[in-house]
């Protein structure tokens, strides 16, 4: 039961969103729950956070459709819905709706695969991944929120005094060393270079600090060009081993000055049985016979 419909109902085939005009763009995608908040931490990057991604993605920006539709003034959400068994349900407010949210038919350049929601799909850039409904079939405008399973039950972060944070949306500022990281070896002393990827729902990443001390000291990393907003960004930076033990790390800071928390801010601020949004500094410790495992105590 979706409550304060605001909009004439219109049908769309998905042959009448392709008419018309299409744009292209290149986002990530991430799950909120990437990585878990909480023990036991994973021993490779990808069991950490492998729970993104990033393609160029083609379709019809939401405020073509809704403009088409005609949007009442009294329209301050949608509420999108899958046609998946679960009818994945999210309610989206409606300044995403008219910035740059899109319904895609395509990614990289092909229709979109089954499994990431053909033939439709809503992409949020920025927004938690699982807001980026496959297969649509339904946006509902309303002047409130659903109140949707997706957004009360789950993806929500239950805070130390009891109360819950709803509606934390955006993907926040972070980056992760994918080499070396979990399981892999340095296999001789000398000169090494770290590379990770690094990225913001808030826009552009402009810096990215590393770490070989556990985060005593920093320096640059340098960001592999084209730097896109909303996108992964990719860096490198050169670094020593001689056979010590070093704990190595990054950390990423985006065009809102915002800077990649400890794993101890977030605790601070929104204690600890937290699920989603942990975009903590993730330390890797290097042995001194050069095995890589997980810094997280
Ligand atoms: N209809 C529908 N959309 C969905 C889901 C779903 O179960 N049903 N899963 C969501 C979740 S939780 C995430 S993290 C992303 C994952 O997108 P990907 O498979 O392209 O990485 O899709 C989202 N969209
Ligand atoms: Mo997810």
């Amino acid at each position: 039961m979706i409550h304060g419909l605001v909009a004439t109902p219109m049908l769309f085939d998905v042959d009448e969103i392709r008419q018309f005009p299409a744009q292209s763009r290149i986002h990530f995608i991430e799950c909120s729950g990437n990585p878990k908040y909480v023990a036991p931490w994973g021993k490779t990057a990808a069991e950490v956070s492998g729970l993104v991604s990033c393609a160029e993605w083609t379709g019809v920006p939401l405020k073509t459709l809704l403009e088409h539709v005609g949007l009442d003034a009294k329209a301050k959400w949608i509420v999108a819905e899958g046609a998946d068994g679960a009818s994945m349900t999210r309610s989206v407010p409606i300044e995403k709706c008219l910035d740059d949210a899109m319904v895609v038919y395509s990614q990289n350049g092909e229709r979109l695969r089954p499994e990431q929601g053909y033939p439709l799909r809503l992409l949020l850039p920025g927004f938690e991944g699982n807001m980026n409904i496959k297969w649509l079939r339904r946006i509902h405008v309303t002047d409130q929120p659903g109140y949707t399973k997706e957004e009360t039950s789950k993806y929500t972060d239950l805070m130390a005094d009891g109360r819950a944070r709803a509606f934390s949306f955006v993907m926040e500022c972070k980056s992760l060393i994918t080499y070396p990281s979990g399981s892999q070896c340095l296999t001789r002393k000398g000169s090494h270079e770290m590379k990770g990827i690094a990225w913001s729902g808030h826009g552009k990443i402009t810096h990215v600090d590393v770490s070989t001390d556990g985060g005593n000291s920093w320096y640059p990393a340098v960001l592999q060009t084209p730097i896109l907003s909303k996108a992964l960004t990719a860096f490198r930076a050169q670094f020593d081993w001689h056979g010590e033990e070093l704990m190595i790390m990054s950390r990423a800071i985006d065009e809102t000055g915002y800077v990649q928390p400890t794993l101890q801010h977030l605790i601070d601020v929104r204690g600890k049985v937290s699920t989603y949004h942990n975009n903590s500094i993730q330390p890797w410790k290097i042995s001194s016979t050069g095995e890589v495992t997980n810094g997280r105590a």
